[in-house]
């Protein structure tokens, strides 16, 4: 049965691929599978009908006529699973689901603990003193996957689905990336393979389709 996913109707991004939809199109496009996307507004993100797949209301889920699924990190990991491609066999697949792990557990946290305070505690009288702890954190937390990275394309060998998380993750805060000039060429080394470009050009044909609605 081809999977259905969902996504955004109207992405709050703008086409810009930063909703975590773009993760899971693109670990499907990397296996070579057709999916279907149910396309949803923010209303019908909190229907029953949603909240019996995504407890808390959100997007991306995945429906296989076998399993329904949420969370980005498991829809990923099923793919991977499932379909083969993503996960290398032997010591190195443990690995490369602890950088899919590291991915949204590590490094995605303090990332979005920037976002956090840059725009959504902005105007708080405690906002500024806060900002060089958080913009610390970062620095610490990419200071160390770079270090890891170093002169390497991926992050354990070859292209994985840690890999495909962590350049998820990374593709949304590039501006936290200045300075570490070898995550800017992993970043971009994710999002020029082809299964990206791919996944990219379909969710931007829903941004495109939602501005004529
Ligand atoms: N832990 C869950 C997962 O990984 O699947 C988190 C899912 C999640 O945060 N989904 C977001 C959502 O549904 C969309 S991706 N939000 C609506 C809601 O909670 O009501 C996060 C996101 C949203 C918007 C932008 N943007 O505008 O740039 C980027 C990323």
């Amino acid at each position: 049965m081809t999977p259905t996913i969902t996504a955004f109707a109207a992405s709050p991004d703008r086409g810009r691929g930063m909703a975590r939809d773009m993760r899971v199109r693109w670990a499907l496009e990397e296996v070579g599978r057709a999916y279907e996307v149910r396309l949803l507004s923010f209303a019908e993100m909190k229907e029953a009908a949603h909240l019996a797949r995504q407890p808390f209301g959100q997007i991306p889920t995945y429906e296989d006529g076998e399993v329904t699924l949420f969370e980005t990190g498991a829809i990923v990991l099923h793919v991977a699973e499932r379909f083969g491609g993503l996960l290398p066999e032997g010591a190195a697949r443990g690995r490369a689901v602890s950088w899919m792990f590291a991915a949204v557990s590590t490094v995605e946290p303090a990332l979005l603990e920037l976002e956090t305070a840059r725009f959504f505690d902005a105007g708080q009288p405690w906002a500024e003193a806060r900002l060089p702890m958080v913009h610390g954190r970062v620095a610490r937390r990419l200071g160390q996957l770079s270090a890891h990275l170093g002169g390497a394309d991926w992050l354990d060998g070859g292209f994985s689905a840690g890999d495909l998380m962590m350049v998820g993750v990374l593709f949304r805060f590039q501006d936290a990336l200045v300075g570490f000039p070898n995550l800017v060429d992993y970043v971009a080394r994710g999002a020029a393979r082809p299964a990206f470009q791919r996944a990219f050009a379909a969710q931007f044909a829903v941004y495109q389709a939602s501005l004529q609605a």
